[in-house]
């Protein structure tokens, strides 16, 4: 028996020990020969076989179940150590993504309005004429229309010149009150120091019975969305003009550059113009058949603040997708 007793202890695994534990304990193993083997004994010498072969399974047993457990222990420490990993290592490849300067400007813009209970509304970048321009209040000789601004395909499809069809469709498909922002890409054919054929915009529209939209209310969320962007700027309205809004205006903050002194940013005037809004023309309302309704709009160049709120000069910086570059407004 003593060969069985080592044999256990000398066990390198958890396999040999099963092995050994089938050798011993088996149908054909020797504790079972010896219980068989006892049966041709004599009835005194058969007592005393049954107790040591009965002591030793027990014994093996509790030797088998010890040895069981320290294999285990050891095995499960060797493979801890070789799938260790040293999370102190230093790794000159890591690479963290991050958002397009651009798209953190849209998300904080969304931001402001979502908390302000404006719904977020995407539609289609190509459009046809009469959800850019025809609903817009956009006379057929304007020169948006023309080929110089747009880009048009064929079968009078085109790519949108700014996002208001969203407006104008979801306008279509809802009764009033409306209460939206429409924020994406858009679409006009222009390339110098201040213009790309593709930028971003977030316009907004908010739409309620007759006489419950004033200018007041308008310059009231404008101001306050400017200043949770821009800080602590003055905030001006000058009177302008658009096709879609009557009486329309721009809107000017104070120069983020020279803090109102005038500068070379703001050709020393002080001021920085930063978005169009205006009262919705009633002729827009005409044109989805909404009747007695009153509302305002808005629309601004996510390039252009995010140029204002990191200090950027160059317009195309934002364009090179130079990742040195970008990294520095992270
Ligand atoms: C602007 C300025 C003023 C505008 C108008 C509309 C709509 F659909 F209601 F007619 N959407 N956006 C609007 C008004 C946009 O962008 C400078």
């Amino acid at each position: 028996m003593k060969e069985w007793y080592d044999a256990i202890e000398e066990a390198q695994s958890v396999e040999r020990l099963e092995e050994i534990r089938i050798s011993v304990f088996g149908k054909k193993g020797i504790l079972a020969e010896g219980f068989a083997k006892m049966k041709s004994a004599s009835d005194e010498e058969k007592a005393q076989i049954a107790k040591s072969l009965n002591t030793h399974k027990n014994a093996l047993t509790n030797e088998l179940v010890l040895k069981k457990m320290r294999l285990q222990t050891l095995e499960l420490e060797a493979a801890m150590k070789a799938e260790a990993i040293d999370v102190s290592l230093y790794s000159a490849s890591s690479q963290a993504g991050a958002l397009h300067p651009v798209m953190e400007t849209m998300d904080r813009i969304v931001e402001y309005f979502t908390a302000m209970n404006f719904a977020v509304k995407t539609g289609n970048m190509v459009e046809d004429d009469f959800n850019n321009f025809e609903a817009l209040n956009l006379p057929k000789h304007h020169p948006a229309r023309d080929m110089q601004d747009t880009f048009y395909f064929k079968d009078e499809m085109l790519l949108r010149t700014h996002t208001s069809p969203v407006q104008i469709r979801t306008m279509m498909q809802n009764k009033p009150p409306i209460r939206m922002i429409a924020p994406g890409s858009v679409f006009r054919r222009d390339y110098d120091i201040t213009h790309t054929p593709m930028f971003h915009q977030v316009e907004g529209l908010l739409v309620d019975k007759e006489g419950k939209v004033s200018f007041a209310n308008l310059k009231f969320i404008l101001e306050d969305f400017l200043k949770y962007m821009f800080g602590d700027v003055e905030v001006r309205f000058r009177p302008s003009f658009f096709p879609f809004t009557e009486p329309s205006a721009e809107v000017d903050i104070s120069c983020v550059f020279c803090k109102g002194d005038g500068c070379r940013v703001c050709s020393k005037t002080g001021w920085l113009e930063v978005l169009g809004c205006g009262i919705v023309d009633q002729n827009v309302f005409e044109a989805v058949n909404y009747e007695n309704v009153s509302g305002y709009a808005f629309g601004l160049g996510v390039e252009r603040f995010t140029m204002l709120i990191h200090k950027i000069g160059d317009l195309r910086s934002l364009f090179e997708g130079d990742i040195k570059l970008l990294e520095q407004f992270q």
